[in-house]
């Protein structure tokens, strides 16, 4: 299965705050793609839901620093 989130992320000010925080997400199992847009303060994220939740990603982007400010 294959699912896609956007999800609010503060606390990013520069292009290697993006890469800090996709290189985070892309580590997770079961993440099939992710692109985080600075601009938006967001990241789309494909995962499949059987193997990583939001729960984890929530804890991924709060592991290197940043905010998790919810689901869109
Ligand atoms: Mo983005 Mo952080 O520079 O030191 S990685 S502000």
């Amino acid at each position: 299965e294959r699912r896609d989130a956007v999800i609010k992320i503060g606390g990013m000010t520069c292009a290697m705050c993006v890469k800090t925080v996709e290189n985070a997400i892309r580590e997770l199992p079961g993440v099939l793609d992710v692109s985080v847009n600075l601009a938006t303060e967001s990241a789309r994220v494909s995962y499949n839901p059987a193997l990583v939740t939001i729960e984890d990603i929530k804890g991924a982007v709060e592991g290197v620093g940043y905010e998790f400010l919810g689901v869109e």
